[in-house]
């Protein structure tokens, strides 16, 4: 512990997001982050480095997306600075995706304990008429953080902070909020500099693992599912071994969060996982927050369901009615470390069972390949069409992206034709940019550029979610901060997968009847590519198959110069 001289609470904030090692501050600004504006811009004149970097963001979705992709991108949370409840309202349904997603991230939030009595901490004349809110940020995000807490003493504003950043990085992760009134950021903070808390990965007793570990070898037919187990290329490597060494397939359900399994493996499960759970005497869950659809499925009388999860059945939603027979909770990759170790102790221990493993994992090599030469065959006859069927375009960007291509989506309709095809190319690496709520895409892809300056980081967005993300901050972000992103919209001309329970429900309805599909009209389509010109972009439209290629090829060239690229894609509903 080391003292230091006396700093106001900006100041302070200043000092622990080094001590934190904090890489970006994506800030949504508001006038009562003087003291901090001021703390950082006299480190510049000092001399001192740009630590962390601060990058001024206009719109809250985009500085909690960037804080999201940032650290699927690479491990690391970040401090998003929101103006009070109004910037938490407006970043809510961001800060909401990142609780889904188990993405921790450390939001602070202003407020003012006095609203102009003292004339020494006086936030401004705005404060009592139009941006005070009763109960603060702290009420307003109680739904969707993992802990909010206002600091109510100068004193308290080491040991807050350094909370909010263990309990975002201790399982289960998510975001937290720490709102700051403005009083503490102008007043002065004894200040002892703490040291770092690391959030030590909590796991399964090696007892459970083991027991696990035996149910699986000892199943005739397990089957692995996952959505977000994989973050990392470690975690990668390990859900691989352990597939490969029981002879499973990984089915990655729905829309996964993560790659979390090589789509050209022999073993990456095809097609709807729900079409052969019903033969599985044993399924491990890692890590996902619905398996299969719909929830209620007659299982084998003897079917062992066994799930790995941060945190198992769910506390923060509103359903897990799923088979669960097993709950490992905890960290999932040092979990599945330690399971795929006593997988590989239990199988040395009973090498009879290898041949059961071998003809399992033929057996799923056969069925996974079936599936994949049918959907390659289905793309070849849409070759001579005159509209561009989504399969060709995600075949294409496979063809055409650059080795190392990073993808991000917000897709809807498109979802499984993008699985199918895109990821021919070995080399993609791919993060879903939104958990429910739309708006969030392209936001993430620009935080995992600013990860991964080299690389081209492409985002594949619907038409109709191209509406919900903050499009000006975002393309100004870009231009402002050189983080040029290739942005491809699926342009299927409206919100087409909002006629999917009007077709289920009502099948000989006056919608079908007469064609008056309310919920999926975007009309007229807007020439979205000369956005990005406003900005000093590169965009273009395409509608035909002939010219898709050349088009994709100008956007990526465009990218490769710094700039940023719009490529409209009309796409065949
Ligand atoms: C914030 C938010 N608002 C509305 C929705 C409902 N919603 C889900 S998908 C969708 C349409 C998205 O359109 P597009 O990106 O074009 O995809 P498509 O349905 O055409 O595949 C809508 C409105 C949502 N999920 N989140
Ligand atoms: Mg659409």
């Amino acid at each position: 512990m080391e003292k230091s001289t006396p700093v106001n609470g900006g100041e302070a904030l200043l000092e622990l997001f080094n001590i934190q090692e904090i890489d970006f501050v994506f800030c949504s600004p508001l006038s009562v982050w003087a003291p901090l504006w001021e703390a950082l811009a006299k480190q510049k004149e000092i001399g001192k480095t740009e630590t962390p970097r601060y990058i001024n963001c206009r719109h809250e979705i985009l500085a909690v997306g960037l804080a999201s992709g940032y650290y699927k991108a690479t491990g690391r949370p970040q401090i998003v600075l929101l103006p009070t409840g109004v910037g938490v309202l407006n970043g809510s349904m961001a800060i909401r995706g990142a609780y889904q997603e188990r993405v921790p991230m450390i939001v602070l939030a202003p407020d003012s304990v006095g609203f102009g009595e003292n004339p020494e901490f006086d936030p401004g004349a705005e404060w009592p008429s139009l941006l005070g809110d009763l109960g603060g940020p702290v009420r307003i995000s109680e739904s969707f953080v993992k802990w909010a807490k206002e600091v109510k003493n100068p004193r308290d504003l080491i040991s807050d902070f350094c909370r909010a950043c263990y309990f975002a990085e201790m399982v289960p992760r998510g975001p937290t909020l720490l709102s700051v009134p403005f009083d503490i950021l102008m007043d002065t903070v004894p200040f002892t500099l703490p040291s770092k808390l690391k959030a030590h990965p909590l796991v399964a007793p090696a007892d459970t693992l083991k027991e696990i570990a035996r149910i699986l070898v000892q199943s005739e037919n397990p089957i692995i599912i996952s959505e977000h187990a994989c973050r990392t290329r470690e975690e990668v490597n390990v859900l691989t071994k352990l597939a490969e060494l029981l002879g499973t397939p990984v089915f990655e359900f729905f829309l996964p969060t993560y790659k979390n399994f090589s789509r050209n493996h022999p073993l990456h499960g095809k097609g709807p996982v729900e079409e052969i759970l019903k033969d599985a005497d044993c399924v491990l869950v890692a890590g996902s927050n619905a398996p299969w659809h719909p929830p209620l499925i007659d299982f084998q009388r003897n079917c062992n369901v066994i799930v790995m999860e941060e945190d198992p059945l769910r506390p923060r939603a509103p359903y897990w009615g799923y088979k669960t027979d097993y709950c490992v909770a905890g960290d999932l990759g040092s979990n599945l470390i330690e399971l795929y170790r006593h997988a590989k102790n239990e199988i040395n221990n009973a090498p009879q069972i290898l041949k059961k493993i071998e003809q399992q994992s033929k057996r799923w090599k056969t069925y996974n390949d079936k599936k994949r030469k049918s959907w390659l065959k289905e793309t070849k006859q849409t070759q001579a069409e005159e509209t561009i069927h989504a399969s060709w375009l995600f075949r294409t960007l496979s063809e055409l992206l650059p080795n190392g291509t990073i993808i991000v989506d917000e897709i809807i309709a498109q979802g499984n034709l993008m699985m199918q095809h895109l990821f021919q190319n070995e080399s993609f690496s791919h993060y879903r940019g939104m958990a429910g709520g739309l708006g969030t895409g392209i936001p993430t892809a620009l935080g995992i550029k600013l990860a991964e300056p080299e690389k081209l980081v492409v985002c594949l967005i619907g038409d109709g979610s191209f509406s919900y993300d903050p499009i000006p901050a975002s393309l100004g972000l870009s231009q402002q901060y050189n983080l040029p992103i290739l942005i491809v919209i699926c342009n299927n001309q409206g919100f087409v997968s909002q006629t999917w329970n009007i077709q289920k429900y009502f099948p000989q309805g006056s919608t079908l009847k007469t064609g008056n599909f309310l919920g999926d009209v975007i009309e007229p389509t807007p020439d979205y590519s000369k956005i990005a010109l406003a900005f000093d972009g590169y965009g273009e439209r395409v509608e035909n198959p002939g010219k898709l290629k050349s088009a994709v090829e100008r956007g990526v060239a465009a990218v490769k110069k710094g700039k940023l690229a719009v490529v409209d894609v009309i796409l065949n509903p």
